[in-house]
């Protein structure tokens, strides 16, 4: 029980611990990919397999549907993780010169 504790503590001028504020779970990031009319298909599935460690069947379904709804989801990531993953796309796209583009938002 904290109850007489919490009280004699008071009381005497002892210190007392406050309730700790409620901390919100760290915000997640969704990965996208979109569309563009140039980057080859297999690069994409490259990309996904690469760097989303998809299946080539995973990868391929991925990117059929980024193709005909403009954009898709690659995973959902922390922060740094998510961050890191658009550079690495990014940075692997132009240097095989294609205009591949990946973002991340809150999930
Ligand atoms: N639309 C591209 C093509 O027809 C293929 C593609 C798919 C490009 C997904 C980007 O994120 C992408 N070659």
């Amino acid at each position: 029980m904290s109850g007489p504790d919490v009280n004699q503590e008071r009381e005497s001028g002892a210190a007392v611990q406050e309730a700790r504020p409620l901390l919100r779970p760290p915000p997640r990031y969704k990965v996208l990919l979109l569309n563009d009319d140039y980057t080859p298909m297999d690069f994409v599935v490259q990309v996904l397999e690469t760097f989303f460690h998809m299946s080539r069947e995973q990868a391929t379904q991925i990117m059929l549907h980024v193709h005909t709804r403009g954009v898709g989801v690659c995973g959902v990531f922390s922060r740094d993780v998510a961050e890191t993953k658009v550079a690495q796309v990014k940075d692997f796209a132009r240097r095989h010169q294609h205009p591949l583009m990946c973002t991340m938002e809150e999930a």
